[in-house]
């Protein structure tokens, strides 16, 4: 790598993206790991944390889901929570060092009355001075504007897959429902938090183009959450071929040299993975977690295994910024 300046394209190509992937693994690393250093403070890691607000009865029928009602995965439902169990949750996770708290519901597309639950929670977290996020599937151009005006900062909407995968994963919408909600967003002046699952039967080609969408978007998303496919029984997909590990960090590493400043997350999964794996996927430029026990239903390391593997890999948490402190 020479001494350029970093720029931020959103015409990448396919054969361009493919002659990165297909370089030697550590010119790839190495590439990805200078791009990093650039454009972020090294061995600094940003940790989120999940809550989910509603749980299961989801219309929509994702084939990877524990959620969605069309498959049987024997998960305790529940309607929409108090604001109060939020706030109480939100401080938890500010005391354990998140620096953004995210709410996950299981809706196709949210009520106006949910939507307004939901603003009274987003404002609460804020007063607390951590960053939101929420995750409430479809939205209309007027609830992305009402969510930024209770004060929201991230909107999560993931494309999951690539645009010819998808009707193989998900038949009750379309990949480009995905990106309608994406761009609503982004009109409402939010920052896109957008990413997808590898480990779904899908072929290399399939984990490049979805990274080729993400990063041709009009505005790189600010947060790409790259999930390792959790095998929930009772799922379509709960005997997928195992994802295999060199593929994940390959890809996280095209991810940073796609989106140089956008942060990567390495999201659900990591239970299955190796410490190994993961000091990996920061070296290829990951550089953001979910904390906790749970991710929104599904398990995740928690606070004891995450302290002791980032201690061994000298990697400190990023603190809330002050402004956002205030
Ligand atoms: N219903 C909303 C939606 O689909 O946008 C929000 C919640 S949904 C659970 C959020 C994301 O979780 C999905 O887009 C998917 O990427 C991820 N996810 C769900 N189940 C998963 C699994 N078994 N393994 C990995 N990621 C999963
Ligand atoms: C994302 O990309 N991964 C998170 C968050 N965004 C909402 C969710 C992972 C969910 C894993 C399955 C579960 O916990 O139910
Ligand atoms: Fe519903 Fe979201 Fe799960 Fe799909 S991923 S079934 S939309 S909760």
């Amino acid at each position: 790598m020479n001494n350029t300046k970093i720029r931020i394209k959103n015409n990448w190509t396919y054969e361009q993206a493919y002659k990165i992937y297909s370089k030697p693994f550590n010119d790839l690393i190495y590439e990805a790991q200078s791009i990093h250093r650039k454009c972020f403070k090294k061995n600094k890691v940003q940790l989120s944390t999940l809550l989910s607000v509603k749980t299961g009865s989801c219309p929509e029928d994702c084939s990877y889901c524990p959620q969605s009602a069309h498959h049987n995965t024997g998960l305790q439902k529940e309607k929409l929570i108090s604001i109060e169990k939020v706030k109480q949750a939100a401080i938890i996770a500010k005391n354990s060092g998140s620096t953004r708290f995210c709410l996950g519901a299981a809706w196709r597309s949210p009520t106006d009355k949910d939507l307004d639950q939901v603003c009274k929670m987003i404002e609460e977290v804020s007063n607390l001075g951590l960053e939101t996020c929420v995750t409430l599937g479809m939205l209309k151009d007027y609830q992305a504007k009402k969510l930024a005006e209770s004060g929201l900062d991230y909107y999560n909407h993931n494309i999951d897959t690539s645009e010819n995968y998808y009707s193989k994963i998900i038949s009750t919408r379309t990949f480009q429902d995905r990106v309608k909600t994406i761009e609503n967003v982004r009109k409402a002046n939010l920052k896109v938090c957008c990413g997808g699952i590898l480990g779904m039967g899908e072929s290399k080609k399939d984990r490049i183009s979805m990274l080729i969408t993400l990063a041709n978007l009009s505005k790189h998303p600010e947060s790409v959450p790259i999930n390792k496919l959790i095998k929930i029984p009772g799922t379509p997909l709960e005997k997928a071929k195992e994802l295999e590990e060199l593929e994940l960090i390959k890809i996280i590493a095209l991810a940073r040299i796609l989106m140089p400043k956008s942060y990567i997350r390495l999201s659900a999964g990591r239970t299955e993975m190796t410490d190994s794996t993961q000091a990996l996927a920061f070296l290829a430029g990951a550089n953001s977690i979910f904390q906790g026990d749970v991710l929104l239903t599904a398990n995740n390391p928690g606070k004891e295994k995450d302290t002791n593997l980032l201690n061994k890999l000298g990697i400190t948490s990023e603190k809330l910024s002050i402004e956002k402190n205030a």
